[in-house]
């Protein structure tokens, strides 16, 4: 078989700005295509018409997943596949997940066109709720799908107007019975941090995932007037939350190898002249170090029950997510760096910052993450961008992957 089989890019490039009209906003630059949305099921129909184009066996499985299977000439065999997310951000880009599945998709249109034949089964892997923005906790699809999260409870999951996973799964008619045991994974995916793009790398071979925990808190406090409430006399929640990241700011800081981010706040009753009553409010903290992680996750807890005692404060927490770091086994690893490095492909070894379903499969299947670089490192914004040429070259090296492990390339 031609050793320069590759991708169509301009073909990966239509359906990635195809699929990106899909959640477009008044009012917003980017797309907006939260998990289970109208959005979503309309971007999964499309998704699913692409499949069924290529004669893929569509399984839609009890949490959602999409997986489309091209047939091996040994059906015994479990599938390699290959996929991400198409759910997003609010007033995200197009690239986010979304480029692993169109990639995954391209791969198995030019196996189609060239008539390859693999061995085992390839397949293409869209997961439920990887965004984790509407119902937490994140990588929804693939924490199930590994059993690391059951599925009741999943089901029960709300978003803000009270709506359950299982309700926004059925509303969208992606509430499966399916079932699939994945032989590898492989997971194409922009940075979406500076790294690549600062040294002018083309490949990532990514040797991990940084652990995620997520927090959700009710900081309680009473209610008092702007004007008149000495501080020494208020209970003020939003001075709590305040006091409790910008000292989380510092500890990352200090710490190097980690961060800390608040991005989500409301305030009650939320007016100028009023000392609030409640801040509902979450908490980010990630590492890729395993002790940093833990220290981390203890430290939040520690400053919060602090803080609060102090300021004569109450709240409640919920962790609504907490994914260990992990490490890629090292032979994938190794599988992706010799991929890129026979195409010619410049690489640098690095660990992902951002959540994937990798980060879950891996922990049912051999699994690897290819990267290619964002722009500035720009991501979770409109202004997510990577260069066409990068894009084919990602898909090049994920084409190669599946075919070693489905059995028709020799390693090199
Ligand atoms: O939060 C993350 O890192 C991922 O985009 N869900
Ligand atoms: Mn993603
Ligand atoms: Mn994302």
């Amino acid at each position: 078989m031609d050793e320069e089989l590759r991708i169509d890019t301009v073909r990966l490039l239509r359906s990635l700005n195809d699929l990106g009209k899909i959640g477009r906003r008044e009012g917003f630059k980017g797309v907006t295509r939260l998990a289970l949305s109208e959005e979503d099921g309309k971007a999964r129909d499309l998704l699913v018409s692409w499949m069924e184009e290529e004669d893929l066996a569509v399984t839609v499985d009890p949490i959602g997943n999409i997986f489309g299977v091209r047939e091996g000439t040994n059906p015994a065999l479990k599938p390699v596949l290959m996929g991400s997310h198409i759910d997003t951000v609010i007033d995200a880009g197009i690239y986010d997940g979304a480029y692993g599945v169109l990639g995954a998709l391209e791969v198995i249109r030019r196996l189609n066109e060239e008539g390859i034949e693999t061995r085992h089964p390839v397949g293409v892997a869209a997961f439920t709720n990887e965004e984790g923005v509407r119902f937490q906790p994140d990588m929804m699809g693939s924490l199930v799908k590994c059993g690391g999260y059951p599925l009741e409870k999943a089901y029960e999951r709300k978003d803000d107007e009270g709506v359950a996973v299982k309700d926004a799964l059925r509303n969208i008619g992606y509430l499966g019975k399916g079932k699939i045991d994945p032989e590898a994974y492989f997971e194409l995916h922009v940075e979406q941090g500076p790294v690549l793009h600062k040294r002018g790398v083309e490949i990532g071979v990514v040797e991990g995932v940084q652990g995620i925990a997520w927090w959700r808190v009710a900081l309680r406090g009473e209610a008092n007037h702007a004007g008149t409430t000495p501080l020494d006399m208020r209970k003020d929640p939003m001075a709590g939350t305040a006091e409790l990241y910008a000292g989380m700011l510092e500890y990352v800081a200090v710490k190097g190898n980690a961060l800390c981010t608040v991005g989500k706040l409301r305030l009650e009753p939320g007016a100028i002249n009023v000392v609030p009553s409640l801040a509902d409010f979450t908490v980010d903290y990630r590492s890729y170090d395993d002790a940093t992680f833990r220290e981390g996750k203890t430290e939040v807890e520690k400053r919060l029950g602090e803080i609060a005692v102090r300021r004569g404060l109450t709240y409640e927490k919920e962790t609504t997510a907490d994914a260990q770091p992990v490490h890629f086994r090292r032979e994938m690893v190794a599988l992706v760096d010799a991929s890129a490095k026979r195409r010619g492909y410049s690489t640098h070894r690095l660990p992902s910052g951002a959540g994937h379903d990798a980060q879950f499969m891996h922990v049912i299947c051999p699994t690897a993450m290819i990267f290619v670089p964002s722009i500035n490192g720009v991501s979770h914004s409109p202004g997510e961008k990577t260069e066409a040429a990068d894009l084919e070259h990602g898909a090049n090296v994920l084409l190669d992957c599946a075919l070693v492990k489905a059995g028709v390339k020799k390693e090199s």
